[in-house]
């Protein structure tokens, strides 16, 4: 294990007993966009005019239902995202539509800072489209997950430098 997976492993184990606890408040509280600081790395809003967008699914890639039965035995359920890879520009709102493709599989989508901190937690109902269009005001590399499928479900979004310089 390398130590930023060690070092998120622990994150991710402490927002588990936070958000632990079950019931629809439950639920409802633990979803949150970008507060006041985070917002000035990326803001997120959930309508508005996005000069690009992208559509990320939920991919089943080894499940009970279809297998690979010895696939699903050694490693659990297995998702992806995809793409889970996604490059946008700087200050340009980019509209993110998630599908969750799976009828019975509930997913969500954590967005994570460069210290690791979740900046934005949500729930990925199953078949359902959720989107937001975001917002990024600082270059770099960021990761999202699904912290229901750690950690293979999971993906970066590159921020580039706006268009033409
Ligand atoms: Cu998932």
């Amino acid at each position: 294990m390398s130590p930023r997976h060690r070092v998120w492993t622990v994150i991710w184990t402490v927002f588990a007993m936070l958000t632990a606890g079950g019931g629809a408040s439950a639920d409802a509280a633990a979803s949150f966009l970008p507060n006041a600081a985070d917002a000035k790395i990326v803001s997120v809003s959930k309508t508005g005019e996005a000069a690009a967008g992208v559509t990320v699914m939920t991919v089943a890639v080894a499940i009970k239902e279809t297998g690979p039965n010895s696939t699903v035995k050694k490693f659990g359920e297995t998702y992806a995202f995809s793409p889970n890879f996604i490059a946008v520009h700087r200050d340009e709102p980019t509209q993110i539509e998630f599908w969750n493709l799976q009828p019975d599989d509930e997913h969500d989508f954590a967005l994570l800072g460069s210290d690791l901190k979740v900046m934005m937690y949500e729930r990925l109902k199953p078949l359902s489209k959720s989107s937001w269009i975001f917002t990024f005001h600082r270059e770099g590399l960021f990761d999202f997950k699904c912290l229901t499928h750690q950690p293979e479900m999971a993906g970066q979004i590159l921020v580039l430098p706006p268009e033409g310089k």
